[in-house]
């Protein structure tokens, strides 16, 4: 028998999202013309004139990073409606492109599925723009924009809810204060949320606070080296935890034994900003940059969100389409061959002796198949002889989450000079564990020791070998 679950569980929808590791973000509003990062909702439509706007030069760019998903910003903080909105006139139909005839979002849907992407949107909650902001009108009427969004764009793997929503600053290039109690104003929990849910039961609800899925406490796309996929979050002011006011300090850590399953996506720029800025076309990440923070975020059990910033134009400029084209193929190379397949492993214990539960499991490529001991063994180890010597600096180690977050930490050894050597030690194994060696080392045999406070329920062991990346830009002097 299945050793019994343990702690906090995946729902399916956290399940396939976890499958999915890495996706964008696309911030592509009037702000993008006025060269500004937080738009204060001033910006005359008659701006928003895109000569060359390609969602399907963008899709495909996010596909050859590997990426396999792509979020439209559909209203940022100006407030201004890529989608022909019933709600208010400040959207694409004020707006010159296509003689306000367009559906940038639905361009953005279109675009994403012909590239095998999944599609989901971002609706700010704040908005500068809307005269009754802060009011309840305005509130419904957030409401009514986020239905349209649910109904009319397909099947959505996302619905991303901002922390940075709302409060004192410009209105409308005013200077106004609006004073909104944001642990109340939205009514997440009660009213918006719910929409989500009826409309869209496979979106995973991102925000400081999940429910699906937290923010990871910082833009730098890291989450700590620690990262537990469970959390209980908490309030600042005693209040029921919003986003935007909550106690952020457990978001990059998560929380042993935390009572839900949410677990951090890590979200960062592919430039310094959100938002396309001439003079940052030098600060593009590299490929080796966007690697590093695929290893803290998808390689600490979290995902990877990239923040995709279009020119004027309608595009991303060259420097943002080949480093993400290198980076794509940098993870292909990478993750092509795992050096521990064929190894044959033996574990101090296998639970009731049952093939169903023994360690050949870890090398089958499944997230689901998973090597338990018997419930009251709770350190066993398992020794791994590679079919040759072979020369690695990743491993990956993966639990059957569909049973828990259980394992607390991991020790790796390999076996040289007639002894065994520690090699590394992690914590936090759950979905998806890659640990970056310092240097890559030779190894036949390693032995695997599992720490936990219940029966262990590991689904993957495998090594791997860092790809070179030797990419320059083309413009730039820079690697
Ligand atoms: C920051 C929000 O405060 C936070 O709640 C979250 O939504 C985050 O954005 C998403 O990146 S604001 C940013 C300027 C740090």
């Amino acid at each position: 028998t299945e050793p019994a679950p343990y702690g906090a569980l995946p729902s399916e929808r956290q399940l396939k999202w976890h499958e999915m590791e890495m996706y964008t973000l696309i911030h592509y509003t009037p702000t993008t013309f006025q060269n500004k990062e937080w738009g204060f909702g001033d910006a005359d439509p008659q701006i928003f004139n895109p000569s060359k706007f390609d969602a399907d030069q963008i899709a495909r760019a996010a596909a050859s990073g590997g990426f396999k998903g792509l979020i439209s910003v559909a209203k940022h903080h100006d407030g201004f409606c890529l989608w022909p909105t019933k709600t208010t006139t400040y959207s694409v139909a004020s707006s010159p492109w296509k003689e306000g005839k367009g559906d940038m979002v639905k361009e953005f849907m279109k675009a994403s599925h012909d590239n095998g992407l999944e599609f989901g949107v971002y609706l700010s909650a704040w908005d500068r723009n809307d005269t009754r902001y802060g009011s309840k009108a305005y509130a419904d009427a957030y409401r009514d924009q986020l239905r349209e969004l649910m109904s009319n764009y397909g099947p959505l793997f996302t619905s991303w809810h901002d922390g940075a929503n709302g409060g004192d600053g410009y209105y409308g290039g005013k200077n106004e204060k609006r004073t909104i109690d944001r642990s109340t104003y939205y009514e997440w929990h009660e009213k918006t949320w719910p929409i989500v849910r009826e409309l869209q039961p496979m979106a995973m609800i991102f925000s400081d606070v999940g429910p699906d899925m937290r923010w990871v406490g910082n833009e730098k796309g890291f989450a700590a080296e620690t990262s537990w996929a469970t959390l209980t979050p908490r309030s600042k002011d005693g209040k029921t935890p919003v986003p935007g006011e909550v106690d952020d300090s457990n978001l990059p850590t998560g929380d042993r034994g935390g009572q839900y399953w949410i677990p951090a996506e890590c979200d960062v720029p592919q430039r310094p900003g959100w938002f396309y800025h001439e003079d940052q076309n030098d600060k593009v990440k590299t490929p080796n940059q966007l690697f590093e923070i695929y290893l803290k975020s998808v390689g600490r059990g979290g995902g990877m969100n990239l923040g995709l910033a279009p020119m004027p134009e309608g595009v991303l400029h060259d420097n943002d389409v080949k480093s993400l084209a290198a980076f794509g193929e940098k993870i292909k190379a990478t993750f092509a061959e795992n050096l521990a397949a064929g190894a044959q492993a033996k574990a101090s214990n296998v639970r009731q002796n049952n093939e169903k539960f023994n360690v050949q499991h870890l090398f089958d490529q499944d997230r689901y198949t998973y090597y338990a001991s018997d419930d009251n063994v709770h350190n066993p180890s398992i020794e791994i002889t590679l079919p040759k010597e072979q020369e690695f600096d990743l491993i990956r180690l993966r639990e059957n989450i569909k049973l828990g977050q259980r394992l607390d930490s991991v020790q790796v050894e390999t076996w040289a000079n007639n002894a065994w050597q520690p090699l590394a030690k992690a914590t936090s194994i759950g979905a998806n564990r890659l640990i970056k060696l310092y240097k890559p080392v030779k190894a036949q045999k390693l032995r695997v020791t599992l720490y936990a406070p219940v029966a262990p329920t590991l689904s993957d062991f495998a090594l791997f070998k860092e790809a070179p990346s030797d990419f320059k830009f083309d413009v730039l002097d820079r690697n």
